[in-house]
């Protein structure tokens, strides 16, 4: 038995969600034009699809699971459950007006006439603040709205912000923050649940190797403790002793997050030789 998994077939996601799965170490072949594939070493039935209809594919159960963004299921919520969230296809979904525009805060909206292909979260936001505007629903090239007098702002996706800026578009509020997340049906049976869980071990795996780094270090002996306390690691870090007398290897994992402000304190700690290399997997 496979357990089935749409996937976006080209677009923002599709390249995030192919390679988290090879890094998964799950095989398979995707050739151009392909709608489905089956894996050759993990029990997984793939489809490639619009991420629109991913959602309603899953709920329906013609897939079991699927990946899609998070601003796609808080526009048109379904019956699905959201089990992980996967660290890729960040973007956020915000308001933007002309350069030209007197914009001092989100009461200058009112009464104007926005474009968006995402009316209910922008609806619900407005709600949220009292604020009544025109909601202008259109399915594409949002951006060009205002400067085709189509309408006074935009509420559009946005990741670099390059898109915006090259429209004479200027980002004022955030509506809604979004990644990938991985969403299953409700009604998934005991093998297929089964099949779920190993493929969440894995991803979290990756995930995890995806946040953290190896580092590897030279130290005096007397500097062991300082950077014990820095470095706690899995565990605990790795010491080895160099072939120099009174100096040691230290070994760890490091988050990315306060990376650079941890080496600073390793190199004030007397650390030397610092090497730092990305992880494959991390299994806690
Ligand atoms: O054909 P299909 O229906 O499958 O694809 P689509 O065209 O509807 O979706 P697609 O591929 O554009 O986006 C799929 C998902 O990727 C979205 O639902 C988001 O969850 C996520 N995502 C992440 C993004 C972006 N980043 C993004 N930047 N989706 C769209 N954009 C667009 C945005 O609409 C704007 O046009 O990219 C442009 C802005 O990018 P910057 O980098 O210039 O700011
Ligand atoms: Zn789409």
């Amino acid at each position: 038995m496979n357990l089935k998994i749409a996937l976006q077939k080209q677009g923002k996601l599709a390249d995030g969600s192919t390679a988290l799965l090879r890094k998964c170490g799950i095989k398979f072949s995707n050739g151009q034009g392909k709608l489905r594939t089956v894996s050759s070493d993990f029990p997984l039935e793939i489809f490639f699809l619009r991420d629109d209809d991913i959602p309603d594919y899953v709920a329906d159960g013609v897939a079991d699971i699927g990946i899609v963004g998070q601003n796609i299921l808080h526009e048109d919520p379904k019956p699905v459950d959201v089990v992980e969230h996967l660290g890729f296809g960040r973007c956020r979904l915000s308001v933007a007006v002309p350069k030209n525009f007197q914009y001092v805060n989100i009461d200058d909206l009112r009464g104007k006439r926005i474009a968006t292909s995402y009316p209910r979260i922008l609806g619900d936001f407005f709600a949220s603040k009292s604020i009544n505007a025109d909601i202008h629903q259109i399915s594409g090239s949002v951006e060009i709205a205002p400067s085709i007098g189509l309408a006074d702002a935009v509420c559009d996706l946005v990741s670099s912000g390059s898109t915006l800026f090259s429209n004479g578009l200027r980002e004022v509020a955030t509506v809604l923050d979004s990644e990938a997340v991985l969403i299953s049906r409700r009604d998934l049976g005991a093998e297929s649940k089964e099949i779920l869980s190993k493929l969440l071990f894995r991803i979290r795996g990756v995930k995890a190797s995806a946040q953290n780094k190896y580092i590897l270090l030279n130290a005096p002996l007397n500097a062991i403790e300082k950077i014990t306390a820095l470095l706690p690691g899995m565990k605990s870090p790795t010491v080895m002793p160099l072939a120099q007398e009174g100096w040691v290897s230290m070994h760890s994992v490091i988050g990315e997050h306060d990376f650079w402000e941890v080496v600073s304190e390793l190199k004030a700690a007397g650390a030397e030789g610092i090497l730092v290399l990305s992880i494959d997997q991390m299994i806690g």
